[in-house]
């Protein structure tokens, strides 16, 4: 129920949904000089601010690992005698489907063949070493680093807003440790509130930009009709219809639900590629890749590629480290919203350990599926990626599963669900953001979460026009910018709070 008093932050709204038309536009009355410059911007922002996004994830990790195993570690959110609202299944489902979309399909299946014939460490294009590291560094680019970015704004929310008490639920509230409980209302507060929503908005924006295309060439696929961007239309229509509905009916009915039905689809589905696929190559080059990714974490966390500058570093870490950087404040109000009860060890090693888990089955099984299908001739994978026809590339290798088309409309259904259950919660966060005086237990008014549910599709549907992967990565790495700073404030704010805490 909304609070009678939880009225609009005009500034705030009027504002974010401002500079969103006016990108949107922009791109859209002049899409070849806006993907000129989007390009300009990548190059510019990765190329600079590279070795910093690098040092933020390495910093989310190391801080999160003395939090969860340091005295920290059994601070109970809400209290001592708080239990979970939410059984630790439901918890950790809603979560993951939270802050994984329809990208995680998008990647898992294609990603390795994207490295083929660019490896990383300057290993021979199509070499032994370099088929290896193929289907183990999308792993990597999903795994604890990353989650470690979505958990530490997680705690830093979390811990100001259970124990301080602050009613409000949002990326300002992270701050109240330095800078006092009403920075929220002050003009810093609302500034870091709309970075979070323009963030939330760009991040999103990447997700349906690239998932879109990809529900487009399975429905052509399924059909057998040539690819159109009608039909991409129609998928987003029919992914906006979903999360709006959900958004609409809040978030124990809505959100909750079908969350539990994604994980139930998805975990179906693996099972299903599992056993209907080369089981015993795909547990094989599993089994492969975790060793070496253990191996070698810290060199790929590290790894900056300073003599040769392939650009791999550029193109595919920093990029996933700002996409996950765009998603984390969301991540950070969701999920404390729904972990009242738990102890901070509990939050850190549940969200990042089952997140990790979740993203690398799929990365083995799909991916290695794939790579398979490759190897053996029957689907020339990296044929249509070098093409840049990375849905079609994905929508062959789900057709040529056994028991065509059911595997290809499983598929269909399960990205569209992923993509639902992030966008229905991301419309609920950005709504909470803007609205003033939004106390603990209550939700924005049902007009305004619904309001941003299609908000949010105007930007994938410009990103669209343009045509261009680049644009649609462009996209977080501009909006998360701005987050790296805000990122360090945040974490000394917490161990501020967290040192008051433990004084009283
Ligand atoms: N992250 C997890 O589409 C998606 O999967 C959304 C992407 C940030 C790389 C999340």
């Amino acid at each position: 129920m909304a609070e009678p008093n939880a009225s609009v932050d005009r500034l705030l709204f009027c504002s974010s949904v401002l500079l969103i038309g006016v990108v949107c536009l922009s791109i859209a009355t002049v899409p070849d000089r806006a993907a000129a410059v989007v390009d300009a911007a990548y190059q510019w922002i990765a190329g600079r601010f590279g070795l910093a996004y690098q040092w933020m994830t390495i910093g989310a990790t190391v801080i999160l690992a003395v939090l969860a195993f340091g005295r920290h570690g059994k601070l109970r959110l809400g209290g001592e005698s708080s239990r979970p609202a939410y059984s630790t299944w439901s918890w950790m489902g809603m979560l993951f489907c939270a802050g994984i979309g329809a990208g995680l399909l998008y990647w898992s299946t294609i990603e390795w063949a994207a490295y083929l014939d660019s490896p990383p460490f300057g290993l021979a294009p199509n070499s032994v070493e370099a088929w290896e590291w193929a289907s183990t560094y999308g792993i990597f680019h999903w795994g604890l680093s990353a989650w470690c970015l979505y958990c530490l704004p997680t705690v830093a929310i979390a811990v100001p807003y259970y124990r301080r008490r602050i009613p409000y639920l949002r990326l300002s509230t992270s701050l109240v440790g330095l800078f006092g409980d009403d920075v929220v209302r002050r003009p810093l507060g609302r500034f870091v509130d709309f970075v979070f929503i323009i963030a939330l908005v760009g991040g999103t924006g990447t997700s349906l930009g690239l998932a879109t295309p990809m529900i487009g060439a399975c429905i052509s696929q399924l059909l057998g009709v040539e690819e159109a961007f009608r039909i991409d239309l129609g998928v987003v229509g029919i992914a906006v219809i979903l999360f709006a509905a959900s958004v609409y009916v809040g978030l124990d009915r809505g959100i909750k639900r079908l969350s539990d039905l994604n994980v139930g689809l998805a975990g179906a589905f693996l099972l299903f590629v599992l056993i209907a696929g080369p089981t015993l190559f795909v547990l094989k080059v599993g089994t492969n890749s975790v060793g070496l990714m253990l191996q070698e974490f810290f060199r790929m966390n590290t790894w900056t590629d300073p003599i040769l500058e392939t650009g791999f570093v550029e193109d595919w870490s920093v990029f996933y480290w700002a996409w996950w950087i765009a998603y984390g404040p969301f991540m950070g109000l969701f999920v404390t919203r729904i972990s009242k009860g738990r102890t901070l060890k509990q939050l850190i090693v549940g969200m990042v350990g089952f997140g990790t888990l979740g993203c690398a089955v799929f990365y083995v099984v799909v991916g290695n599926t794939a790579m398979w299908m490759d190897m053996e001739g029957l689907v020339d994978v990296r044929g249509l990626i070098n093409q840049g026809q990375n849905g079609s590339a994905i929508a062959q290798v789900i057709a040529a599963l056994p028991l065509d088309p059911l595997p290809l409309i499983a598929f269909i259904v399960i990205a569209w669900i992923f993509v639902a259950t992030t966008y229905d919660s991301a419309s609920y966060a950005i709504a909470s953001s803007a609205t003033r005086d939004l106390v603990e237990g209550s939700n924005p008014a049902r007009w305004h979460r619904v309001f941003w549910a299609f908000a949010l599709a105007v930007l994938p549907i410009t990103l669209m026009i343009l045509d261009d992967l680049r644009a649609v990565k462009s996209a977080v790495l501009v909006v998360s910018l701005p987050l790296l700073a805000i990122g360090v404030i945040m974490t000394v704010s917490l161990f501020r709070t967290l040192e008051v805490n433990t004084e009283q």
